[in-house]
């Protein structure tokens, strides 16, 4: 257009423009498995919104491919030692790996321990491992939604495993590890009543059990617990019985067979169509999702709502006729736009 230089328009699209060049780079830099560009892909979908929404529709295509672990369990339980064990043994397999942290408790112990303990083992120079802790900024639910993001950016990026390590149990950590092919739940000996609690909680969504820290006394009894436990759930041929494997992770004892139950669980999925339907499940959590925080955002922007909420607490004005409200504004700005952001 014949617009003067230095106008406001120029400048806005010279802006979208270096914009663009810049995804561009990032994208094709993401594909070449660059540690920095990971690195700052990875705190765009941490920061959220439409540059978080951008990035992923650019990699989407380029997902799919890699195996997606979970690993879970109480503080202290051996899960970064076990994932850094298992992440060696990929690659004396040839195989790549990217590391996800998530540790809401700590936004900086998990990763920094990981990292040390990687770095002692000289993994951390190697182009062929990829390790990051996911911040905890942000909105109710934007960690787990961030946290599939990143899972998208390490698989796009060509990682032939993506692990994700949360300590668990809340919701955050369920919705996280929701978003993988493979949950791994880590035990340690000596459980007693939390047996209860691994029962209720985690039972549903453990694909493979690690008894972790076998060198401590009680790991038989723990071990038959368990057992017991997951003899009681229902089972026949077409369900899944999760396996429990014994190891000593700072030994580096039970790692082959730890991963070769994770392989297993992996090719039993998906020679029954159990991948596809996991994966159909994850990709409807993930629109729910992104639909909740879109329909907030949107409520507070557009809508006012900080506004309504006020004149409505003034007026003695009911909840839902409130969010009734809001809906309506929602949609009323949206039809205005022509649904364009
Ligand atoms: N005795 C014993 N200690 C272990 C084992 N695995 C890990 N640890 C130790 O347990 C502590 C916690 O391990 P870490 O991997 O940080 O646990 P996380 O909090 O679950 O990630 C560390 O001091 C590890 O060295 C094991 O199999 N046996
Ligand atoms: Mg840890």
């Amino acid at each position: 257009m014949s617009a003067p230089p230095d106008t406001p328009a120029t400048t806005a699209a010279a802006g979208a423009a270096r914009e663009a060049v810049d995804l561009d780079d990032l994208v094709t830099h993401l594909r070449e498995r660059q540690p920095r560009a990971i690195g700052r892909a990875i705190s765009r979908v941490e920061s959220g919104g439409e540059a978080a929404a951008e990035l992923v529709r650019r990699v989407f295509t380029a997902t799919g491919r890699a195996r997606t672990v979970g690993v879970t369990g109480p503080p202290g339980a051996g899960k970064s030692t076990l994932v850094d064990r298992l992440a060696a043994a990929a690659r004396e397999r040839g195989e790549t790996v990217g590391i996800l942290c998530v540790d809401p408790t700590s936004p900086f112990s998990g990763g920094a321990l990981l990292g040390d303990r990687i770095r002692m083992q000289g993994l951390a120079t190697d182009p062929g491992v990829f390790i990051r802790s996911m911040a905890t900024r942000g909105a109710m639910g934007g960690l787990a939604r961030a946290t599939r993001d990143a899972v998208d950016l390490l698989d796009a990026a060509g990682f032939d495993w993506v692990l994700v390590e949360t300590v668990g149990v809340g919701q955050d950590e369920v919705d996280v590890v929701e978003s993988v092919d493979t949950v791994v739940v880590v035990a340690v000996p000596g459980l007693g009543d939390d047996i209860q609690a691994i029962k209720a909680g985690i039972m549903e969504i453990a694909d493979v059990f690690v008894l972790n820290k076998a060198d401590r006394e009680g790991a038989d009894r723990t071990f038959r617990d368990l057992a017991m436990v997951l003899s009681l759930a229902d089972h026949d041929e077409s369900t899944w019985l999760p396996p429990i494997v014994k190891t000593v992770a700072s030994r580096g004892e039970g790692i082959a067979e730890a991963g070769a139950a994770i392989a297993r669980h992996r090719e039993w999925m998906e020679a029954n169509g159990r991948l596809a339907e996991r994966r159909r499940a994850q990709l409807r959590l993930r629109v729910e999702t992104i639909l909740q925080e879109r329909m907030l955002v949107a409520a507070r922007e557009d809508a006012g709502l900080e506004v309504e909420v006020g004149r409505g607490f003034d007026a003695g004005t009911d909840p839902y006729s409130l969010a009734d409200g809001l809906f309506h504004g929602v949609v009323e700005a949206e039809r205005e736009r022509g649904g364009k952001r």
